[in-house]
C-alpha cells in the first residue's frame, strides 16, 4: 500500500510517526476547514491512521505500559506473580490474553492508592464514580494524563462539528463527576467558547443557550429531553442556535434520539466513557451515527464471555474489557467494564479507522444508572438490613417527564406491623434519609405490609425497571 508521512511532532509527550494511508492526506488538509470533506476531525493523523499504525502504538505501549506497572505497583506485581506471569511475555498486545482482569472490587480493595503507578506529587487532579459512599472509586491523574483524556474529549466534539466558532454549553455536572470537567477541557483544546453551566437550573440553562447563542449542547440524554420539552414548553424554539448535541453517562434509546433531534432541531451524538479509564470520551459517535469510535491509541478494547472470560471475535456480543495504554498515574489492565457491547472493525463512512463500539446494550452486573447515580441494589438492601427490615424488597425504576424515578417496597415484619399512618410515614421517612446518605438520591420509599411481595420460585426478583433503555 502507498504511504505517506505526514510531520514527526509530539503531542503531550506521545509520539506520533505517522504513516497515512493514500487518500486520506486530503482529510488531513481539510483539518483546517479547506477543502470539501464535511467530517471535521480533532487529530486526523490519528483518528484516521491506519489499522498497522494504530497497532503498532498498541504494541509498543502496551510492553511500556506492564513494565512500568509491574515495577511500581504492588498490586500488579503480586497479580502477575501469582499467574506467573513476567513482563517480558508481553510482546505485544497479542499477548494481552495472558493478563489477569481486573474488576470494580479490586479497585475498591485497592482504595484509595493502591493502584497508583506514580507519586502522588505527580498527581494533579482526583475525579470519582458517581454518587456512591462506601463503593466510591477514586481515580488519579497526573497533567499529561489530563491532557489526553481531554483530547480524547475535543475529538468528539470535533466529530459533532465544533470549531473555534462554536459555543458550548456544559451541562455535565462538574466537581468529582467526569463528565463536566472532560467535555469543559475538551472544548477549550477545540478552542470554542465554553460555557460551564453544571447541571440544574433549567431556566437559567434556557436563557443563557438563547442569550449567548450555544451551539453544542453537551449533558445526559435524559436532561437533553428534559431540556428540549422546556424549551417548546416556553415557546423559544425559533430563539436557540444548537446545532449539535453529545449525549452520554446513561443509556438511551433511537426513539429518545430522534425525540431530541427533533425538538432542538440538531444532530445527537453519544459519548461514552467510564471513570476508571479517564472519563467521557473514551469512545464517541461520528457522523454515521452506527457506533462509538473507541481511542484505540490511548485504549485496548476486547468483548469477553463474562462467564467463562474468553475474548470473543469482532460482532460478538459480551463483555467490554478496557486497557489503558498512556495513562500515567492509574493505568488499569484489562478492566472489566460490566457494559455488554459488540465490536466492529467495519469501515466506517466517516474516514476514522479506530473500532467501533456499540451501545452498551446491558450490563452483566446489577448496577443501575438513577438520575445520572450509579446505584447498585445490595446498596439498597444494605440500608434495609442496618435498619431491621427484612430482604423482601422490590426496587421500580421509571421515568416521569424525561427524570428517572426509583422506588423501593419494602415489607414491614409482624413487628413492625402497625395500622397507624404516622408510625409507617415516620418510617418511611428515616429509611428515605438513610438511602440518601448511601446513593446521594431521593429514593420513594413505600412500606407494605408482611408477605405482600411475591415470591419467587427461583432468584428473586429485586429490580423492574420500566425504562427499557437497552436495545437488543
Ligand atoms: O458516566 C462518564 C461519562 C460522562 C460518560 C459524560 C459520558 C458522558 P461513570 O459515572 O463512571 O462515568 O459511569 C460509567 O456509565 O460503565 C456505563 O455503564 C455508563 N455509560 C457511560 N456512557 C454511556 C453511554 C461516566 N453513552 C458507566 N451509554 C459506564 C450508555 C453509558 N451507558
Amino acid at each position: 500500500m502507498q504511504q505517506i508521512y505526514v510531520n514527526m511532532y509530539i503531542r503531550n509527550k506521545v509520539w506520533y510517526n505517522v504513516p497515512v494511508e493514500a487518500g486520506l492526506e486530503k482529510l488531513i488538509l481539510d483539518r483546517e476547514g479547506n477543502g470539501t470533506s464535511m467530517e471535521h476531525y480533532y487529530q486526523p493523523e490519528i483518528e484516521c491512521a491506519s489499522r498497522e499504525q494504530i497497532r503498532a502504538w498498541q504494541d509498543e505501549r502496551l510492553v511500556k505500559t506492564v513494565k512500568r506497572v509491574y515495577e511500581n505497583v504492588e498490586f500488579y506485581k503480586k497479580k502477575m506473580d501469582e499467574k506467573g506471569i513476567r513482563p517480558e511475555d508481553i510482546r505485544s498486545a497479542d499477548d494481552l490474553c495472558k493478563l489477569p482482569f481486573l474488576t470494580k472490587d479490586d479497585l475498591r480493595d485497592a482504595y484509595p492508592y493502591g493502584l497508583l503507578a506514580r507519586p502522588l506529587s505527580d498527581c494533579v487532579r482526583i475525579q470519582s464514580t458517581s454518587g456512591t459512599t462506601g463503593r466510591r472509586v477514586v481515580a488519579f491523574y497526573t497533567q499529561n494524563d489530563i491532557d489526553l483524556w481531554e483530547d480524547c474529549c475535543a475529538r468528539a466534539i470535533a466529530a459533532a462539528g465544533g470549531t473555534t466558532e462554536d459555543v458550548v454549553h456544559v451541562c455535565y455536572g462538574y466537581g468529582l463527576f467526569t463528565g463536566g470537567p472532560g467535555l469543559n477541557g475538551g472544548s477549550h483544546k477545540i478552542g470554542s467558547l465554553t460555557l460551564p453551566m453544571s447541571s440544574g437550573n433549567t431556566e437559567r440553562q434556557i436563557q443563557f443557550m438563547c442569550d449567548l447563542g450555544s451551539t453544542i449542547l453537551c449533558c445526559t440524554p435524559s436532561y437533553a429531553a428534559y431540556l428540549a420539552e422546556s424549551v417548546w414548553e416556553r415557546g423559544l424554539q425559533n430563539q436557540i442556535k444548537l446545532k449539535a448535541g453529545i449525549f452520554g453517562a446513561e443509556a438511551w434509546t433511537e426513539e429518545m434520539r430522534r425525540d431530541i433531534e427533533e425538538k432542538l432541531g440538531i444532530k445527537a451524538y453519544d459519548i461514552y466513557g467510564l471513570t476508571e479509564i479517564s472519563g467521557p470520551g473514551v469512545s464517541f459517535e461520528c457522523s454515521a451515527q452506527t457506533g462509538m469510535h473507541i481511542n484505540e491509541d490511548h485504549f485496548i478494547a476486547e468483548v469477553i464471555d463474562p462467564k467463562t472470560g474468553e475474548v470473543l471475535p469482532d460482532g460478538e456480543k459480551g463483555e467490554l474489557v478496557f486497557t489503558s495504554i498512556t495513562k500515567e498515574a492509574f493505568p488499569l489492565i484489562r478492566y472489566r467494564t460490566r457494559d455488554i457491547c459488540i465490536l466492529s472493525h467495519e469501515k466506517c463512512s466517516c474516514g476514522r479507522t479506530h473500532v467501533k463500539m456499540t451501545k452498551p446494550l446491558g450490563r452483566s452486573d446489577d448496577m443501575l444508572i438513577v438520575k445520572g447515580v450509579n446505584v447498585f441494589p445490595s446498596q439498597i438492601e444494605t440500608v434495609l438490613l442496618n435498619q431491621g427490615y427484612p430482604a423482601n424488597y422490590q426496587i421500580i425504576v421509571g421515568r416521569k417527564n424525561n427524570s428517572d424515578t426509583i422506588e423501593v417496597q419494602v415489607e414491614m415484619t409482624q413487628e413492625m406491623f402497625s395500622d397507624n399512618a404516622g408510625v409507617v410515614a415516620e418510617r418511611e421517612k428515616k429509611l428515605v434519609d438513610a438511602l440518601k446518605a448511601m446513593l446521594g438520591i431521593y429514593v420513594k420509599v413505600s412500606l407494605v405490609n408482611p408477605k405482600t411481595i411475591a415470591r419467587s420460585e427461583g432468584k428473586a426478583v429485586r429490580v423492574i425497571d420500566q425504562r427499557n433503555l437497552y436495545q437488543n
